[in-house]
């Protein structure tokens, strides 16, 4: 009985513990997105492309700061200017 409330807590430990690497590791996926489409070179207004620049690094430095729900939503914006499907 001990035994099995033991598992149960680890297996709940262990899938929080890749909860959180997964959500992490979706960051640089999206900045990768983002710059493959800049280096194309995309047609977007001088206006647009600068805010594309601009939310890439505030993801890149959300994402280092440990916060990637926020860079998340930044690189998820610069991905809906670029044309980017999620
Ligand atoms: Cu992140």
């Amino acid at each position: 009985m001990l035994k099995h409330a033991t598992a149960t807590v680890l297996a709940a430990a262990l899938s929080i513990a890749l909860a959180g690497p997964a959500l992490a590791n979706s960051c640089p996926k999206h900045m990768a997105n983002i710059d493959k489409a800049l280096a194309a070179s995309p047609k977007l207004e001088p206006a647009k492309l600068d805010e594309v620049k601009k939310l890439r690094a505030d993801g890149e430095a959300f994402h280092k700061a440990g916060k990637h729900a926020e860079s998340e939503a930044a690189l998820g914006k610069a991905e809906a200017i670029l044309g980017i499907k999620m």
